[in-house]
């Protein structure tokens, strides 16, 4: 369902504000690329934000694991989406009750739903985690993306799991705009889910932990994915994050118009 629309056209007729701005700027900036940037240091979190930036809808961030992190590096992740015209996705995989991912989404050293458009929980608690994480969320304009299916190897996220997280989106479509998943989601052509792929790589199909790599062309044409989220294959390699960045947009939008032709 969607195959043939334009990311232009979708975001007109989409109900969800997240979904609307993340199709529109893709439409804009003719990109379908996500960088995950899990680096360690807030210097290089930075550099590599604001290399990749004119290449990407979506930065993802994994805001825990920078040793050095403060508040500055917030204001200045907030200035680069600005900068560059992209948006911020903290990967913070919530799993708890609502009333703990509530104060983790909104507490804490990180304070993630001030400063991340788009975050993303499991759905293993049950509902409830999207009800907690609605009501801090929602009134800021932010997004959620329920993990409905893992790109790693033996991954348990299959069958009525997958399904029930569905079935869960469907009764949260003001919050939950979309899945990170291997596929795509939608059942009518009234549904129109987001799924954002991680495990996306031109020259290797795996890292030895674990992660499983396909191609843009895989996910975008094959498997009727939207956005394609890398993270070593660009920076992997601190001398080409930009050439790696353009090499991944221009794969990721050619699988798309190709997509569109279809
Ligand atoms: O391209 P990589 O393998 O270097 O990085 C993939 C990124 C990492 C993972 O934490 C994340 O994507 N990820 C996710 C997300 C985005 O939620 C889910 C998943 O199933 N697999 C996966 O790799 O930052």
């Amino acid at each position: 369902m969607n195959t043939f629309k334009t990311y232009g056209e979708r975001a007109k007729a989409h109900s969800n504000a997240c979904a609307r701005s993340l199709l529109e700027l893709m439409e804009r900036k003719h990109t379908n690329l996500s960088v995950a940037v899990d680096v360690t240091k807030k210097a290089e979190l930075l550099s590599i934000a604001d290399a990749v930036g004119p290449y990407v809808c979506v930065l993802k961030t994994h805001i825990d694991i920078v040793d050095d992190f403060d508040q500055d590096l917030v204001h200045q992740l907030e200035q680069l989406a600005k900068k560059h015209d992209f948006l911020i996705f903290e990967d913070r995989k919530f799993a708890d009750i609502g009333n703990t991912v509530k104060h983790q989404y909104g507490n804490g050293i990180y304070k993630i739903a001030s400063w991340s458009h788009i975050t993303n929980a499991h759905t293993v608690p049950g509902e409830g985690i999207i009800q907690g994480l609605k009501d801090v969320g929602l009134p800021l304009g932010r997004g959620l993306l329920l993990l409905a299916e893992m790109s790693s190897k033996g991954a348990l996220t299959k069958g009525d799991y997958t399904t029930e997280s569905v079935a869960m989106a469907r009764r949260h479509q003001d919050f939950v705009f979309g899945f990170i998943a291997q596929q795509q989601m939608n059942q009518t052509d009234d549904e129109d889910f987001l799924v954002l792929t991680p495990g996306v790589g031109l020259d290797i199909k795996g890292d030895g932990m674990g992660q499983q790599y396909r191609t843009p062309r895989e996910v975008i044409v094959d498997s009727g994915c939207d956005v394609i989220i890398v993270g070593r294959g660009i920076y992997g390699n601190p001398d080409q994050v930009q050439e790696q960045s353009a090499r991944y947009r221009d794969a990721g939008w050619a699988a798309y118009l190709e997509r569109c032709q279809q």
